[in-house]
């Protein structure tokens, strides 16, 4: 008898203490209940991700970090297959193939299709974004008060910017003299500000750099410089020309059908994600940025090139002008324009005290 209660005792304890425990366990991020145990295989959700450039670019890893934490967080109730370097859909195709649901959900850089994404590509103008996750932030911001009628057709699940922009080139551009007339890649607003510069710019998007340079069809490109290490670009172009000008803007879309036929629970996953997911980005190019400039300048010995105050002076005098017509453009639109710089303005300010 005695013996019973001792076993009693013990096992009314040992229940005692795993309840106890397992309250003191941290709560978990997501909001679908960790019961994968009991989803099949063919309950899976399945889903397509396109992106235009190839896996090593920052685009690609930070669809690969939604994948990992989208998986995670739905354990395993969402699958997401990522298709980089075009092969599903290519850089001008990403908006309408996800519309029409070639691809699930895609990858698109705003600066590609200037007239089409008239107010977030305002995140594109000189109005000194300091650094990705300002400008993510910014564009966040932008996109969520404003929520643009182009975006109506399909689900945002987040947005983000790339680094600001600099010269990277196959002969040093040190003055405005030197970039006149230089045959270099842009596009959208940062194409406006080369032109604006006196350089002649051509316009493609990045995953087609790459043969331009090798071709000479460019001698160099203006854009966020981690592209140095990734596309190894720092084997061509010997220089780089700091101007820190501006970002070029990110959006991350999905099929709208695919979206409305999502459980709630896996929608609140991604809504949650939307946010995070911007910073996480603008954290993680600002970082890679800087990885970049170290391997270029060490691996590949190349210049960087840091204007005088005098020489910034004139070339930022040159963009003045940029923003109003931006303003001129976007009103003819149909759109508040001044307020949409001013918010912009703002949400710069604020993002770039934290
Ligand atoms: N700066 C834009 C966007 C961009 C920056 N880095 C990458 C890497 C891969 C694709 C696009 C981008 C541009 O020059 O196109």
């Amino acid at each position: 008898m005695k013996k019973q209660w001792i076993v009693l005792t013990l096992a009314v304890v040992s229940a005692l203490l795993y309840v106890g425990c397992k309250k003191t366990q941290p709560q978990s991020e997501t909001a679908v209940p960790a019961d994968s145990a009991k989803t099949q295989p063919s309950d899976v959700i399945k889903l397509t991700y396109a992106n235009f450039p190839p896996a090593p670019t920052f685009p690609c890893v930070q669809m690969e970090r939604w994948k990992t934490e989208v998986e995670k967080r739905t354990h395993g109730k969402v699958a997401v297959q990522t298709v980089p370097g075009g092969s599903l859909l290519d850089a001008k195709e990403m908006m309408d193939g996800v519309i029409s649901g070639q691809a699930d959900i895609g990858c698109l850089c705003m600066a590609y299709q200037p007239g089409r994404f008239m107010v977030t590509n305002a995140a594109a103008l000189p109005l000194g974004i300091p650094s990705a996750k300002v400008g993510s932030q910014a564009l966040w911001d932008l996109y969520s008060k404003y929520q643009p009628k182009e975006f109506a057709d399909v689900k945002v699940l987040t947005m983000f910017t790339s680094a600001p922009a600099n010269i990277m080139s196959k002969k040093p551009v040190r003055t405005l003299a030197d970039i006149k007339g230089m045959d270099l890649r842009a596009s959208g607003e940062a194409a406006q500000i080369l032109k604006a510069w006196g350089a002649n710019q051509v316009g493609m998007p990045m995953s087609s750099t790459p043969e331009a340079l090798q071709k000479g069809v460019v001698q160099g490109l203006f854009s966020s410089v981690e592209v140095m290490k990734d596309f190894k670009f720092a084997e061509l172009c010997k220089y780089i020309t700091m101007t820190e000008t501006n970002i070029y803007p990110f959006a991350v879309v999905m099929n709208q059908k695919k979206w409305n036929a999502l459980p709630d629970d896996v929608k609140t996953v991604f809504e949650e994600l939307a946010v995070e997911q911007c910073l996480w980005t603008g954290e993680y190019m600002d970082n890679h940025v800087q990885e970049s400039i170290d391997w270029a300048k060490t691996e590949q010995k190349v210049e960087v090139i840091e204007l005088s105050a005098e020489e910034k002076a004139q070339w930022n005098a040159l963009l003045e002008s940029n923003v109003d017509e931006w303003i001129k453009q976007a009103k003819a639109a149909g759109l508040p324009a001044e307020d949409i710089v001013d918010d912009l303005k703002a949400s710069i300010a604020t993002f770039s005290l934290k």
